[in-house]
Formats: structure tokens, sequence, C-alpha cells
């Protein structure tokens, strides 16, 4: 692999295709095979994951919305006036959007994300919107150092908008560094508005990851068409089977691919082998008790203000500044 230009082009499309391929031929060779589940949102995951969101069998969009419009009042009281909302990961900015519209004279609008097309829609969108509003979308990867420093240096106050449980894609110890990481971008009194699914019962939460239309399936296997169509792969896609399980010791589902049979696949010119039942681990979404996103918080350097959650405690909301 090439490796000319990519310090001084951190985030072009090139090198997001490199990165791509290097993580994917890594995690294909190790003993338990692994794809980051970055990878799931190209422009068909994208759109396979917002019809999750609107699956009755995945509660986290509904009940989160739910949360937010309950507490907007309150919300937009402890964010205050003159913010500048910052939301790493943003996607189609469509849970910024209320929120937005509810706080007090927000200044400005930093939706950062890999995915252009859909952060510019959303950007006219806002910007039609909200038309004194600065709508500024960053194009990067939110777990990269380099996409920070495209934010542009200000005084306005800065808080961190995280929801959709997208802190549960990453282990506990990931979550420490990713929080401390936002919490070196954030000056005193600044702060971070995050949202967490909880633990609860496992069938509940199998049947969010194991949907009775099946596309939650078909998301996780776009992975492997979309490595067949950009690393020249030739998974059969028949050969594969959507697995997902809660692990209660581990607080997280995991979502796996399984093979189906003995067999051989081909990615850039490398040859992997399968053995039936071995799996591709694709994805981790932990759960967290309120008492654990509290100390999580507390141990990356935030003091927690205040959260909101659902009557059934099956989701959670918490705002915390540095
Ligand atoms: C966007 C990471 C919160 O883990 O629930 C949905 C992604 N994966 N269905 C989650 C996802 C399978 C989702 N997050």
């Amino acid at each position: 692999i090439p490796t000319a230009g990519r310090a001084g082009l951190p985030d072009s499309p090139s090198n997001h295709r490199l990165q791509f391929e290097r993580d994917v031929l890594a995690g294909l060779a190790a003993p338990q095979k692994t794809l980051p589940c970055k990878y799931f949102y190209d422009e068909i995951g994208s759109k396979l994951f917002e019809s999750i969101c609107e699956l009755e069998d995945y509660y986290l969009t509904r009940v989160e919305a739910d949360i937010f419009s309950c507490a907007l009042d309150e919300m937009t009281m402890v964010l205050g006036q003159g913010v500048a909302l910052v939301e790493p990961g943003a996607g189609n900015c469509e849970k910024a959007e209320p929120l937005l519209v509810a706080m007090n004279d927000p200044v400005a609008y930093y939706p950062l994300d890999i995915s252009p097309e859909i952060l510019l829609a959303a950007q006219q969108r806002i910007q039609r919107r909200l038309p004194t509003l600065d709508v500024v979308p960053v194009i990067g990867d939110f777990t990269s150092t380099t996409v920070w420093q495209q934010l542009p240096k200000s005084h306005q106050r800065k808080v961190l908008f995280f929801p959709g449980s997208t802190i549960g894609n990453f282990t506990p110890e990931q979550a420490r560094e990713l929080l401390q990481r936002f919490a070196e971008q954030l000056r005193p009194g600044e702060g971070i508005l995050l949202g967490a699914d909880l633990v609860k019962d496992s069938v509940v939460l199998e049947r969010a990851y194991h949907d009775s239309a099946h596309v939650t399936e078909a998301f996780n296997k776009n992975l492997l068409t979309r490595i067949n169509n950009e690393l020249n792969g030739n998974f059969n896609i028949d050969d594969f089977a959507h697995r997902a399980f809660y692990h209660r010791v581990r607080q997280r589902v995991e979502m796996h691919l399984v093979s189906l049979t003995d067999q051989k696949v081909e990615v850039s010119g490398q040859q992997f082998e399968f053995a039936e039942g071995e799996t591709i681990h694709t994805e981790n979404s932990h759960k967290y008790t309120l008492s654990g996103l509290r100390t999580l918080l507390h141990e990356t350097g935030f003091t927690t203000q205040k959260f909101w959650t659902d009557n059934k405690q099956h989701y959670a909301i918490y705002y915390a500044e540095v």
C-alpha cells in the first residue's frame, strides 16, 4: 500500500479508501475476524440505517426523540444562550435540527461527518430553516485527531452534541479515551449532551438488532457488498448469516456475520479462509446503567449537571460540563 501523501491529506477520499482497505485486510487476517462498524455508513448503509431508525423494534431513536421533545425546555435552559453546537458523526443532522430550533439564539452549528453528500444536504435544509445560524459542515472522521483542527477557532461557547448512542460503538476503554479527547476540545463551562442506550431486558435488546423486517440483516450484510464493490472482493453474501446477541457480562449487543460453509474469499488480491460457523465481528453496541454513564463522564473530566430518561428507563441523555 503506497503511503506517500497520506500525512499531507489526512481526510481526502483517496486516503479514506486506503484506510478502509488497510482496516479490512487487517480485520479479516485477525484470529477473530472483525470489521470496524464505522464502515457501515456508505450511501446505501446510511439509508438502511435511516430505515432501522423507523422500525418499531429499534426503540432507541424513538425513545431518544421522545425524551428530547419532553425535555426540550429544560435542555435549552441548561445549554444557555449563544451556543455553538458541535456534532461529531452528525449524519443527516435530524436530531440536532429540532434542538437548534428550540435553543436560545444558537450562534453556530458544526456538523462533523465522513459523508459529505449527506452533510451538505443537511446544511442546506437547516440553513433554510434557520437563516441567521452559521452552519459549517466539517468533513472528517471524528475519531481522528486532525478533524478537530478544522473547527474554526472562536470564542463562542461550545456544546458537543453526541446523541444516538454512538458512544455504544466504543468499548468502555475506547469510550473513556474518546470522551477525554472531547473534553480536551472544551474550555471550563463548555459541555456535552450525550445520549446512550441503557441496560435492559435482553429480549428487547436482541429484537432491536434482529428486527422482524430484516433491515438490520441487510445493514450488516451491506458491509460485505461494500467490500465487494470498493475493494474488489468476492464475498457471496448468501453464504453468510446475520447474528446479533446480548452479552450480559460485556454489557453489549454484538453483531456478527456467520459463515455458513467452509469457504475462501478474496479481497484486494488477498485470500481469507472461513470455517463453517466462523464469524466476522462487525459491531459492538454497549449498554450503560445510569451510574455507569455518570462514572464514565466523571472519569473523563466532566461534571454531570442533569440527565433525562424515559419512564421505562430504556435510554438516557446526560448534560455535563468540563
Ligand atoms: C448508531 C451505533 C447507535 O449501535 O444501535 C443499529 C447502529 N447497528 N442497528 C446502534 C446500529 C445495528 C447503532 N448506533
